[in-house]
């Protein structure tokens, strides 16, 4: 895929994060990366850290072996999921099923981690200080609708989208992980909740989930 440069495949990423997602992508292709960890929601130097490569300071953010750089997780998880069209991590073009992979991929990315930005700083959306408590609520209650809208219009099998597990599986198991958390997003996503433990349980990426989540 990126021929023998693979080690030059750089991910800023941080433990319980998106970047994750990432990684598992990573993982089931058997593609390693150097990994630059900083948790940018709540460091400054790792904010800066990615910056040079991502001005948004965010992450995941891949560095590609020829310098080019991707940021934007659906994005990335999308195309690592084309490089190989064997290992069936995404439907292919022609597929049926490639329309509600691309819809739900955005919307996950859209609909419910976007929310995420506002919660370290609630004045990043002016909202004053004091009033932070009640903005996070705000932000969870919505993120637990927008889980409950995304299952009542699902219909999985073994996986999201029918028998094939596919990065939107990944990347659903990981978002769930952030607020309003699992037990919310089991009450509010059912369906969903169900496949996600398969994805827990994946034996390929048992000891990710762990390294990376280890407070879950
Ligand atoms: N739209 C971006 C969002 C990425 C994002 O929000 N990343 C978080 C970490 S999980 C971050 O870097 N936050 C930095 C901040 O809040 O300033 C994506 O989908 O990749």
């Amino acid at each position: 895929m990126f021929g023998d440069h693979t080690l030059t495949l750089t991910l800023y990423g941080a433990e319980a994060s998106g970047a994750v997602a990432v990684e598992a992508a990573l993982t089931l292709l058997g593609l390693r990366y150097q990994l630059i960890e900083g948790a940018t929601w709540a460091e400054e130097a790792a904010r800066d850290r990615v910056a040079t490569s991502n001005p948004m300071r965010q992450i995941p953010t891949l560095v590609l072996p020829d310098g080019e750089v991707m940021t934007e997780s659906a994005a990335i998880l999308i195309y690592l999921a084309d490089l190989d069209p064997a290992a069936g991590l995404a439907p292919a073009p022609n597929d049926p099923k490639r329309r509600q992979f691309l819809r739900w991929m955005l919307y996950v990315s859209s609909a419910v981690y976007a929310l995420h930005w506002i919660k370290p700083d609630v004045k990043r959306i002016g909202a004053p200080e004091a009033s932070r408590d009640a903005v996070v609520e705000a932000v969870h209650e919505r993120i637990a609708f927008c889980w409950a809208t995304m299952d009542a219009q699902l219909s999985p099998g073994d996986y999201l989208l029918g028998d094939e597990l596919t990065v939107l599986d990944l990347y659903v198991a990981v978002v769930s992980r952030f607020g309003p958390w699992r037990e919310r997003f089991e009450e509010a996503a059912p369906r969903m909740a169900a496949v996600v433990h398969r994805v827990d349980n994946d034996p390929r990426l048992a000891a990710l989930w762990r390294d990376r989540f280890p407070e879950d």
